[in-house]
């Protein structure tokens, strides 16, 4: 028995600060094209995918950033993408920043949604795990203003049936954690999907710099493997706004090998057949979670925020 589900990974290159959300748009609408021509059923975007990376720049004041969330979806700029999903009959997740507005209250969310092939919106998370920091830190040579500019996702860790499967959803820094795998597979995803937007330059530990490449696949590498699930990982890539953005997009096999990879720095597709039953090799035998898993010794994961070292 097999389930092939034709998975496009649509790594992005640069996106100006300049540039309209109607060109971010129009190159996605191609890469959607593109893989559709490829035989996919789902095609992933990057994070934050409509605009620009910015959180790499300081605004004293909330209002003056507010040009980059998108109050509603899909909206005048994001329509051609569902167009395009009702047109050629394929799926798409799609990074962007969210700005809600709660009776008073505005919140803004770092933000993802899965559209299945009739255009419907099926599947939403708001990222959890907020990298870098609240306030301006002028020694850095660009700033990572997340933990400003969003608020922690209050959706949880969803997982969504479509496709003919379980679906997941995560972004960025989440890749890193891996709490974010194990949630997403005790809901019984076969299929995590991310986009990530992830600089070369790591201020707080440079010398890890020439190792973002590594960490980067390692995190998912072990994460699908662990999980017995697929792993779609999807860049902004490139030098944008003078800030060098790892590409490497990938698409890893739930053994945890890379089984297709970016090799540029630009709008690229790659794509993959993933056998959705092939995640039972690794969820019914190795990581069977009924079988072996001992949820009692594991109560410290979350009774605690921080680590509790012996007296
Ligand atoms: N970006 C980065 C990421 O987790 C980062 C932040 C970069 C963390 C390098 C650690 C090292 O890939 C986002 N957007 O989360």
């Amino acid at each position: 028995m097999s389930r092939i589900l034709n998975i496009g990974a649509a790594q992005l290159g640069p996106i100006a600060k300049s540039e309209s959300r109607a060109s971010a748009v129009a190159r996605m609408v191609g890469l959607m094209t593109e893989a559709k021509a490829r035989g996919c059923d789902l095609v992933v975007f990057p994070e934050l995918a409509l605009t620009t990376f910015f959180p790499r720049w300081y605004e004293e004041d909330l209002g003056a950033v507010d040009g980059w969330y998108e109050s509603e979806m899909p909206n005048a700029d994001t329509e051609p993408l569902f167009d395009a999903a009702k047109r050629l009959k394929i799926g798409f997740y799609l990074g962007y920043a969210e700005l809600v507005k709660d009776g008073g209250e505005v919140h803004r969310f770092n933000t993802c949604i899965l559209v299945d092939a009739t255009g419907a919106i099926i599947g939403k998370y708001r990222k959890i795990h907020l990298p870098g920091h609240r306030n301006d830190e002028p020694w850095r040579a660009f700033q990572h203003l997340e933990k400003r500019y969003f608020e922690t996702g209050n959706l949880g860790f969803g997982a969504f049936r479509g496709f003919g499967g379980i679906m997941g959803m995560a972004l960025c820094n989440d890749r890193r954690w891996p709490e974010t795998y194990r949630v997403l597979a005790l809901q019984g995803v076969e299929v995590m999907m991310l986009g990530y937007n992830t600089p070369m330059h790591y201020p707080p530990v440079p010398q890890h710099d020439h190792l973002q490449g590594f960490h980067n696949h390692l995190c998912m590498q072990a994460g699908a493997y662990q999980n017995g699930m697929w792993v779609v990982a999807v860049a902004k890539a490139g030098m944008e706004e003078n800030c060098e953005l790892l590409g490497q997009s990938c698409i890893v096999a739930p053994t945890g090998e890379i089984v297709a990879m970016a090799s540029s720095q630009g709008d690229e597709l790659v794509t993959y057949a993933c056998d959705l039953d092939r995640t039972k090799e690794i969820k019914e035998h190795i990581f069977n979670f009924a079988l072996h898993r001992e949820p009692e010794a594991y109560r410290l994961i979350t009774a605690t925020k921080g680590p509790i070292p012996p007296a």
